[in-house]
């Protein structure tokens, strides 16, 4: 696929298949640095049974970080994020057998934020339709999507129309958008289904959630591994500002019953 038909697919579905990205090789060393790992953060409230979620990862392990920073990966990311890219988050997932479904659900109802990230899904072991499988709902992405909490899922509060099911060997990647609907089977097999998820933005773009350091990926469109205390879009007060507006417009509707109060 050229840039072009790669823009155009990813805006019209907002994911992407892109098989055989990586060598089994290189899956079965990125597995055991993420069982090797440390998280930034202990909790993974997402955990439920056999199906384990082991996030903020990177931040302390090297190998990782070379990993998810390589040129080919930002190739790839820059043509749809653009040249300066940062890390906001990561997460590899196991489901063992008798895992359940994880619901359908759009990333950014629970990162909370404003902007896209772009989810980049790699299948570290074979992953289908009775292993804990990726689905996703290709157009999903281009309006938010009615949602509803169940503990701490957030859930997708609707039924997927034509869901595709990702069948992928060790070292296919898809990319998809933060919006895109997207859920994954129960495992009903004896092998346990392994992903990672590396979660990038765009450097312009601000995430009043993740705390300093942030993790630079790329700058210029090559990759430029880095912690940096602040970034343009940290320091953007545009971008802050998209955050702030609904608390400033709470205050004010508090201001005026105040102000209806004394009248
Ligand atoms: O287990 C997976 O493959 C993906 C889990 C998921 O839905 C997510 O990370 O948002």
């Amino acid at each position: 696929m050229n840039e072009k038909e790669i823009k155009t697919a990813f805006a019209t579905d907002g994911f992407l298949l892109c098989k055989g990205l990586f060598s089994q090789e290189e899956m079965q060393i990125l597995l055991q640095d993420i069982k090797d790992s440390q998280r930034r953060y202990e909790q993974d409230e997402l955990t439920k049974g056999s199906m384990v979620f082991k996030s903020s990862i990177f931040f302390h392990s090297p190998k990782i970080q070379h990993f998810i920073t390589q040129q080919k990966i930002i190739d790839l990311l820059k043509i749809l994020i653009g040249p300066d890219i940062w890390v906001r988050w990561d997460q590899a997932v196991a489901k063992g057998p008798n895992s359940d479904t994880f619901p359908w659900h759009q990333d950014n109802n629970y990162s909370k934020l404003k902007d896209t990230h772009y989810q980049f899904w790699v299948a570290l072991t074979e992953s289908n339709g009775d292993n804990g499988g990726l689905l996703l709902q290709p157009g999903s992405h281009l309006q938010s999507q009615p949602y509803r909490y169940e503990g701490y899922e957030v859930v997708y509060d609707g039924i997927p129309q034509n869901p595709i099911l990702i069948t992928a060997e060790p070292g296919d990647v898809v990319i998809f958008s933060s919006f895109t609907l997207h859920s994954t089977t129960p495992n009903i097999t004896q092998d346990t289904r392994w992903a990672y998820v590396i979660e990038y933005m765009s450097l312009d773009h601000y995430d009043p959630y993740i705390e300093p350091p942030y993790f630079v990926a790329a700058r210029n469109g090559k990759s430029s591994p880095e912690f940096v205390r602040s970034y343009r879009g940290s320091n953007n007060p545009m971008s802050r500002l998209k955050y702030y507006i609904p608390y400033l417009k709470r205050s004010q509707k508090i201001l005026n019953k105040l102000a209806n109060y004394k009248n």
